[in-house]
């Protein structure tokens, strides 16, 4: 049988990320990881901090404490905010293991020894004050072409013209702001993608289910020139996996390491020899993912990421990986993601607009975030989180619809019935007639799911529990109990037997309150979703003990939609 590998999109190292990036890769990856073992497949979930890189040095700098540490503490918080989301990682590990390190240099020396890398002479600007080399985004000045004094060396925010650095007028660096730079001369290792263009648009041309947006970035990116440009691999930086290790071949590169879109996807495969090493298990239970020839021409691989994430996975990494001439799996399906927005703009960190995943766990629990984004997530278009949206969809899905239904059914049956269910008749043609709808809404949420249609799902899963209500008013097992008490008590069971059901097939969306339903009932553990909900919802039958849980999800209230509003629209600038 296939095997399931999952990676989701490493989360950069530099501070919290907010409940854009959440919806972005991790919450739907861990949907699907949970999904697929639940139709009992083996399934590998990864996810990594990803750590290289400017931003993480500046992050540590402005904390005053070393890189390193500031990377050890950020992955512990990062790590402890997933766990508190219920992501359901097999490992989150992190790109500066020695795991990354040996197997980025693997990379690079086979890509060296098949020709695809080159040393290349560049021009880049030196900052005096600062002591390095800047990326081009740390440089600011006037745009040469609508003036706007904040312009970005790579790019200007306020007419969209691509930039060279040397094109600003009055540059500075952003770090110091200091004007004393200086264009120096430097060499990089660059990845020569261009030759291996073929290769990657036979690849691409392949693969006919990706989601347009995956295929769109992706043939983009191929057919212009910018797309298929080689790429420098190395920096002048001290933070980063160093390439100084092969100064026999690359002699002058001691003081440089490897960009840090190099070694990122890399960690996908290092992060899972690292969950072996750490498991003390053989090398064969890492490499039956990775490598075609050692067990993984039986993996679907399946990776989630956001929309300006998507070049880098359809070119730049599936290249280093037919550049190795080695049998590693490549990616069998691309979900990509557009943006969340927040009340109508960005989420932005410099100005805290938005809520950032640590904030949101204080306010509410983990399935109430779950819920709202998947049930909203910005799959064909960017989606817009407003408070509103959030209290109506919460207070309508989970208090109103599934919530009312699980306390409504309990304690009817504990008032009239006791504390078990009783013998009770076989089911009606009620019943029958919603077991068939519950099927076809239920064969809908495993064909979308299947399919990792994300906000489709959700639909189908509402209707799943909608289904229960309507049932539930229809049957009315409170307005027959004196002429009928023997079909009401058959109309508690088959609703009973609903809950089981829904604590099931929601587990995937919102698997703390799910763990909580089980725990509460005492439902046995099942570990497979069942094929047949026929035989399903006749599980649990005469003697099943009933009491009345807590209620499951407090509604959330005008006042505290009005208070969070204003908390979380950020400062002005
Ligand atoms: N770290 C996501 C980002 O910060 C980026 C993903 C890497 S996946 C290999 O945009
Ligand atoms: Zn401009």
């Amino acid at each position: 049988m296939e095997r399931i590998l999952i990676t989701s999109a490493l989360p950069y190292i530099n501070g919290v990320k907010h409940l854009g990036n959440l919806i972005g890769s991790q919450l739907p990856s861990d949907v699907y990881a949970r999904f697929m073992r639940s139709l009992g497949f083996e399934v590998m979930f990864i996810c990594a901090t990803d750590e290289h890189g400017t931003p993480a040095e500046l992050a540590a700098i402005s904390k005053n404490i070393p890189v390193k540490d500031f990377c050890e503490e950020m992955w512990s918080l990062q790590k402890k905010i997933a766990d508190n989301f219920h992501i359901s990682f097999d490992y989150f590990g992190r790109s500066s293991s020695q795991q990354n390190h040996q197997l980025t240099q693997h990379f690079a020396t086979k890509l060296w020894e098949n020709s695809f890398i080159e040393e290349v002479e560049e021009k880049q600007v030196y900052s005096l004050a600062d002591n390095r080399f800047l990326p081009d985004r740390y440089i600011t000045g006037t745009c040469p072409a609508c003036g706007y004094e904040k312009a970005r060396g790579d790019q200007c925010e306020l007419c969209t013209k691509q930039l060279e650095p040397t094109d600003l007028i009055n540059p500075k660096s952003t770090i110091s702001g200091s004007q004393s730079l200086e264009i120096r001369t430097t060499k990089n290792l660059f990845l020569k993608q261009s030759l291996l263009k073929e290769k990657l648009e036979k690849w691409i041309e392949t693969k006919e289910g990706w989601p347009v947006l995956t295929k769109s970035i992706a043939k983009k990116w191929l057919n212009t020139k910018e797309g298929l440009k080689d790429r420098g691999i190395t920096r002048d930086l001290s933070w980063g996996i160093p390439v100084k290790k092969y100064e026999d071949i690359w002699p002058g590169f001691e003081d440089k390491v490897f960009y840090v879109w190099f070694d990122a996807p890399i960690a996908y495969i290092a992060t899972t020899k690292e969950w072996s090493d750490k498991n003390k298990l053989p090398d064969t239970s890492w490499k039956r993912w990775w490598l075609t020839d050692e067990g993984a021409e039986n993996v679907s691989y399946v990776q989630f990421m956001a929309k300006d994430n998507i070049p880098f996975h359809t070119i730049s990494f599936p290249a280093t990986i037919f550049g190795s001439g080695e049998n590693w799996k490549q990616v069998d399906f691309i979900k990509g993601f557009n943006w969340l927005l927040y009340e109508g703009g960005k989420f932005s960190t410099s100005e805290q607009r938005g809520i950032f995943m640590d904030q949101a766990l204080d306010l509410y629990p983990a399935d109430y975030w779950r819920w709202w984004l998947l049930a909203n997530a910005p799959e064909s278009s960017d989606t817009d989180f407003t408070w509103e949206s959030f209290q109506s969809t919460i207070n309508k899905d989970l208090a109103d619809v599934l919530g009312n239904f699980i306390s409504r059914v309990a304690s009817f049956s504990v008032s009239k019935f006791g504390n078990v269910i009783p013998d009770t008749q076989i089911y009606g043609q009620l019943e029958k007639e919603t077991i068939k709808k519950l099927d076809y809404h239920y064969k809908c949420l495993k064909d979308l799911m299947q399919n990792i249609e994300i906000r489709k799902s959700c639909n189908a899963l509402r209707s799943i529990w909608v289904t229960g209500n309507e049932y539930l008013q229809k049957a009315a097992p409170w307005s027959i109990l004196k002429e009928n008490p023997e079909r009401s008590k058959m109309i508690i069971r088959f609703s009973l037997n609903l809950i089981n059901l829904y604590s099931l097939v929601s587990e995937p969306f919102i698997p703390f309150t799910c763990g909580k339903i089980r725990n509460h009932f005492q439902f046995s553990k099942v570990t497979k979703w069942p094929e047949n909900l026929d035989s399903f919802l006749n599980t649990l039958g005469d003697g099943h003990k009933i009491c009345v849980p807590d209620i499951l999800f407090q509604k959330i209230t005008d006042e505290e939609r009005i208070r969070y509003q204003q908390t979380f629209s950020g400062i002005s600038p």
